[in-house]
C-alpha cells in the first residue's frame, strides 16, 4: 500500500471515529436528560376534594373546581353559600406546618378580611404531611378565625408530591380572579399582596392579558435578613444565582421568592405544562412564562427570615441544581414542551 493510501485510510477512520462518538455522546446525553425528566401524576380521585367547615360544629367536603375546566366562583355548581364574586385566591403549600402556619394565617386573614370583604378564599394544599397539618387548619379556621364554609380550604395530597407539585394542584383549582402561592412561614409580610395585585393590573390591562407579579427580595440583599444567614446558605444562594443565570434566566433577579402572584390566564397557560414538583419549579414557571412572552414584574415586598425551614441544604441544593440543567436541557431537547400539558 502507497503511503498516501494508507493516511488517506487513517483519516477515513479518524473521522468514522468522531461521527460515532459525537453521535454515541447525544444519544446517551438525550437518555439521560430524558431519565431524569419529570412528569406529575395525575392527581387521585380523592385530591380533587376539598374539606371545609359547615359553620355548625362540623365538616363538609366537596369537589373542587377546575381552571382549566373554566369553572369559577359563578359556577352554582361549585358555589358554597357564602360566594360572591372571589378576587383573590390564597394557595399555600404545606408540609408539616402545625408549629409555622398558625402566624401565617393570622396575617393573611386579617389582610384580606379588611381589603376584600368576603371575595378571597384560602387553600392549603398539605402535601401529605404526617403532623395532622390538614385537621389543624380546619379547626383554626373553626375555633380561632371563625371562617365561613368555603373560606379555608382544605387538600389533602395523598403522598407527598413536593412544593410545585403543591402549588401546581392547589392553582388549577381556584376559584379566584386571581391566584397567589404564599409560603406557611409566613417570611413574606402578607400586606404587601396589595402591590402585586396592583402591579399585576397595570400589566394585564383591560382585555385581562395573561400577566405575573413576583415577589422579590433583591433589594435585601446587603440588608441583615441576608447578611445575617450563614455563611454556607449564602455560598449556596449565590451559588443557585449563579447557575440560574447561566441555565435560566436572566432578567429576573429573584426567582425564589415563595409570594407569587398570577391571573386566571397566566394560569392556564403555565400550570397545566409544569413538569418540576421539587424546590427548583419557580425556575420553570418564570421560563415557561418568558417562552409564552407574558410580561412579568417584578415587586420589591418585605420579608424576614423564619425558623423552621423544611429545606435540607445540602441534599437539597444538589438535586435544585440537577434539575436546572435538567429544565434547561430537556426544553432544548424538546423533552419537555410548552404547547402540550403535561
Ligand atoms: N408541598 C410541599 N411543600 C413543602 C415541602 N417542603 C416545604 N414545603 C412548603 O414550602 C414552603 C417553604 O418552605 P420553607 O421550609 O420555608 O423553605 P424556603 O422558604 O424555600 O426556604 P427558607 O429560606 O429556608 O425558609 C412552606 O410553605 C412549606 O410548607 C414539601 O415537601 N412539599
Ligand atoms: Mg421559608
Amino acid at each position: 500500500m502507497a503511503f498516501n493510501d494508507f493516511k488517506q485510510l487513517q483519516n477515513v477512520d479518524l473521522k468514522g471515529f468522531l461521527t460515532t462518538a459525537a453521535i454515541g455522546l447525544i444519544v446517551s446525553g438525550y437518555l439521560i436528560i430524558y431519565l431524569l425528566s419529570h412528569t406529575p401524576r395525575l392527581p387521585f380521585d380523592e385530591e380533587l376534594e376539598y374539606q371545609t367547615i359547615d359553620g355548625k360544629g362540623g365538616l363538609v367536603k366537596k369537589r373542587l373546581p377546575n381552571v382549566c375546566r373554566g369553572d369559577s366562583n359563578k359556577n352554582k355548581s361549585n358555589n358554597d353559600n357564602n360566594d360572591e364574586d372571589i378576587l383573590l385566591s390564597v394557595v399555600v403549600p404545606s408540609y408539616n406546618e402545625t408549629k409555622r402556619i398558625s402566624h401565617m394565617l393570622a396575617d393573611a386573614i386579617a389582610v384580606l378580611q379588611k381589603e376584600m370583604a368576603h371575595r378571597w378564599e384560602i387553600i392549603i394544599v398539605d402535601d401529605g404531611s404526617k403532623d395532622g397539618t390538614s385537621e389543624y387548619c380546619l379547626n383554626l379556621s373553626e375555633k380561632v378565625f371563625q371562617l365561613q364554609e368555603g373560606q379555608l380550604r382544605v387538600v389533602k395530597l395523598s403522598q407527598n408530591r413536593g412544593k410545585g407539585g403543591a402549588v401546581r394542584h392547589g392553582l388549577l383549582h381556584i376559584r379566584g380572579k386571581y391566584g397567589l402561592f404564599a409560603d406557611a412561614d409566613g417570611a413574606s409580610q402578607f400586606n404587601d399582596v396589595s402591590k402585586l395585585i396592583e402591579s399585576i393590573k397595570q400589566l394585564e390591562g383591560p382585555q385581562g392579558k395573561p400577566a405575573v407579579a413576583i415577589g422579590s427580595r433583591s433589594h435585601m440583599v446587603n440588608t441583615d435578613a441576608v447578611v445575617k444567614r450563614s455563611f454556607i446558605r449564602n455560598l449556596l444562594m449565590y451559588g443557585l444565582h449563579t447557575l440560574v443565570f447561566v441555565f435560566g434566566i436572566r432578567s429576573i433577579k429573584d426567582t425564589q421568592c415563595g409570594f407569587k402572584l398570577f391571573n386566571r390566564s397566566a394560569i392556564e397557560s403555565i400550570f397545566p405544562y409544569l413538569h418540576t414538583e421539587g424546590w427548583i419549579f419557580d425556575v420553570e414557571i418564570l421560563m415557561l412564562a418568558l417562552r409564552k412572552k407574558i410580561p412579568i414584574s417584578e415587586v420589591a415586598i418585605s420579608w424576614h427570615e423564619v425558623d423552621g425551614s423544611k429545606m435540607d441544604l445540602a441534599r437539597d441544593s444538589i438535586n435544585m441544581a440537577k434539575d436546572l440543567v435538567v429544565i434547561r436541557m430537556a426544553y432544548i431537547l424538546r423533552i419537555y414542551r410548552d404547547d402540550k400539558e403535561c
